[in-house]
């Protein structure tokens, strides 16, 4: 009579065994215990370069700086990088070090208000071995935070990736030599940060995969596409616009006025979306029907209009967006969220999206 049992067992261990890297990652993550007062900003992708043209980060350095030392630390959250902080493939480490010295300086003031851990990506995988590295005593490959019994695993991502050169520091360091030394000279632009759509999703879709099966939500950056509960900007667009469409039949005028003019917000915002498609890797369809809650990403500090970043407070999880405010268009959110001016510093902050811990595991649960 239980002879489907064992089977289906089977099939289970053979399941898991799919994403052997992912598993270690998990089992050897250094293990944080999170409380209900506890403050966490997980940022990730600032490639920072050495101050000169070539480097990306350089464009939105004031406001990393304004939004750690100005909100962050006095609001005492602890921080978390979740790797490729550093672009070693195109600058070496000492070059970076003396252009941006007062941002390690800054991301080590956050231990005191709990914890400062710092994730490897790809990009700057050398510095696990790095003795002289002044973040070096925060080096992890990877951690999990314990919410209750549920777990948050934050890992940078490429560990999921098929290419060789972005999974392994060895692989990776004729990269580095590759990008440096050639690529630089003939002027190859951004070649190793043009992840094509095919490529991102993919490595969504294996960590989206492994956390069902874990049970497990995930944190991770490397794509610099943005995930709140496993869906991107377009994904959520066109969620939100279905129930706003559910719920207008039933609403009173006043109401349906409302609701007709954030759905007109909405489309023009994914027209935006589709026209740069291209750009911001537009592939969807990690799931069948309903979405799993699994997987967030942080982004990246490297945008051109601003940041974006995670944040976990208590049981809350959001996904936030920094930006200069003088500069950029005011941002609207769907979610009638004001932005929140940094004092003088014409930088904003704005939440694009919430939602309680305790709602992102009871779904995963019930749905995985
Ligand atoms: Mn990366």
């Amino acid at each position: 009579m239980l002879r489907g049992r064992p089977y289906s067992r089977n099939i289970m261990s053979l399941s898991t065994k799919k994403h052997p890297q992912l598993e270690r990652l998990l089992q050897q993550a250094k293990p944080v215990t999170l409380g209900q007062s506890s403050k966490v900003l997980i940022l990730s992708d600032l490639h920072m370069g050495n101050g000169g043209r070539r480097d990306d980060f350089r464009r939105n350095a004031e406001l990393v700086k304004a939004m750690l030392e100005s909100y962050y630390l006095p609001e005492k959250y602890s921080l978390v990088l979740n790797g490729d902080i550093e672009e070693l493939f195109k600058f070496p480490l000492e070059s970076i070090v003396e252009k941006w010295g007062y941002l390690y300086d800054l991301f080590l003031k956050f231990e005191r208000n709990g914890f400062f851990w710092k994730t490897y990506g790809n990009h700057d995988a050398e510095l696990l071995e790095e003795k002289a590295y002044p973040l070096a005593s925060s080096m992890l490959k990877s951690l999990k935070f314990h919410y209750g019994d549920e777990t948050i695993l934050v890992l940078h991502g490429h560990q999921a990736s098929v290419l060789l050169w972005e999974t392994y520091p060895i692989v990776s360091r004729s990269v580095v030599f590759f990008l440096r030394y050639i690529a630089k000279p003939v002027g190859i632009r951004n070649f190793s940060t043009a992840y094509n759509s095919r490529r991102r999703f993919a490595i969504e879709k294996s960590i989206y995969e492994f956390s069902n099966q874990a049970k497990i939500v995930s944190i991770i950056g490397h794509t610099h596409r943005p995930l709140f509960e496993s869906l991107s900007k377009v994904d959520f667009l066109n969620f939100r616009i279905e129930e706003l469409c559910r719920a207008y039949p039933t609403a009173d005028s006043e109401k349906r006025a409302a609701i007709e003019k954030k759905i007109s917000a909405m489309k023009i915002e994914l027209a935006t979306c589709y026209k740069r498609g291209k750009k911001i890797g537009l592939r969807s369809g990690l799931y069948n029907s309903l979405t799993i809650p699994s997987v967030f990403n942080s982004g990246c500090a490297i945008g051109k209009r601003g940041i974006t970043a995670l944040e976990i407070e208590g049981n809350k999880i959001r996904l936030v967006y920094w930006y200069n405010g003088k500069q950029s268009r005011k941002f609207t959110s769907d979610r009638d969220n004001r932005p929140m001016e940094l004092d003088s510093t014409g930088f904003s902050r704005i939440v694009l999206n919430e939602d309680s811990l305790d709602y992102v595991f009871s779904r995963l649960h019930l749905l995985a």
